[in-house]
């Protein structure tokens, strides 16, 4: 899978070289490749930004700019091939697992990063004219730009890109993920048995799978409700009592 991400603060996206997603990207199966949006912008101040019409605070990103560099990304792939291009915006429609999947079995995404007040919305209008768009916020709330978001977008999808995670098992069972059915995952323990005067809980040591299931799935319905009444009453609205079978 190819990942673009198109910025002003190439640095910013210096973890991508870590961990999950360095390992992934060294053994080939992710081929992610960071831009400096400076390099499509003209003149001696190779300014970005703008004020925005209407008035209003802050500054946008222009239009000119992120074309140039939209059109010369796009089309470096193979023959014909079209990314789906990302906007990680506080606008944009909730990052969740189900859209992560869905991204993780593209072939290309760009990213593109805003800052300052974001960006004019004509770039994003020309650039549906010829691939998909989406808009992503990672919640309520207001970064100061998109490449934290966009370092998230990158490691919730390639985490799911067959191959990249040692054991697939664990992607299945992460919360919001099918296998634990919208329930957040129970507290976990390993080695020493005991410490600082705390122990394991009992049922975990002993080897009987279903009462370890039943303890786990108990542990998590108590931390989803204290934490996350929300996915209870979606899981409700979903399947009714048998949510709880
Ligand atoms: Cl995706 N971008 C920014 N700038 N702020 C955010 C966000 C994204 N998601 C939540 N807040």
């Amino acid at each position: 899978m190819r990942i673009d991400v198109v910025t002003i603060f190439p640095g910013y996206l210096a973890p991508l070289d870590e961990a999950l997603v360095g390992r992934a990207r060294r053994a080939g199966l992710l081929d992610v490749r960071v831009h400096d949006l400076r390099r499509w912008a003209s003149g001696v101040h190779k300014a970005v930004d703008d004020a925005p019409y209407g008035g209003g605070p802050g500054m946008l990103m222009t239009a000119p700019v992120w074309g140039a560099a939209l059109d010369e990304v796009t089309a470096s792939g193979d023959d014909d091939a079209v990314p789906r291009l990302l906007v990680p915006t506080p606008a944009g429609a909730p990052l969740t697992q189900r859209r992560a999947a869905g991204w993780a079995s593209e072939p290309w995404l760009v990213l593109a990063c805003g800052r300052y007040e974001g960006i004019d919305a004509r770039v994003l209008d020309d650039a549906r004219r010829r691939m998909p768009v989406e808009e992503v916020s990672l919640g309520d709330y207001v970064l100061a730009g998109g490449e934290v978001a966009a370092l998230v977008v990158v490691e919730a999808v390639s985490r799911l890109v067959p191959g990249v995670l040692g054991n697939p098992a664990s992607a299945e069972l992460d919360s919001f993920a099918e296998g634990t059915a919208g329930l957040l995952e129970a507290p976990a323990y390993t080695r020493p048995e005991r410490w600082r005067d705390l122990d394991v809980p009992e049922v975990l040591r002993g080897g009987n799978h279903a009462v370890v299931d039943r303890w786990r799935r108990d542990r998590s319905l108590e931390r989803t409700a204290a934490v996350r009444p929300d996915l209870l009453d979606a899981l409700v609205a979903r399947h009714g009592a048998a949510a709880f079978d």
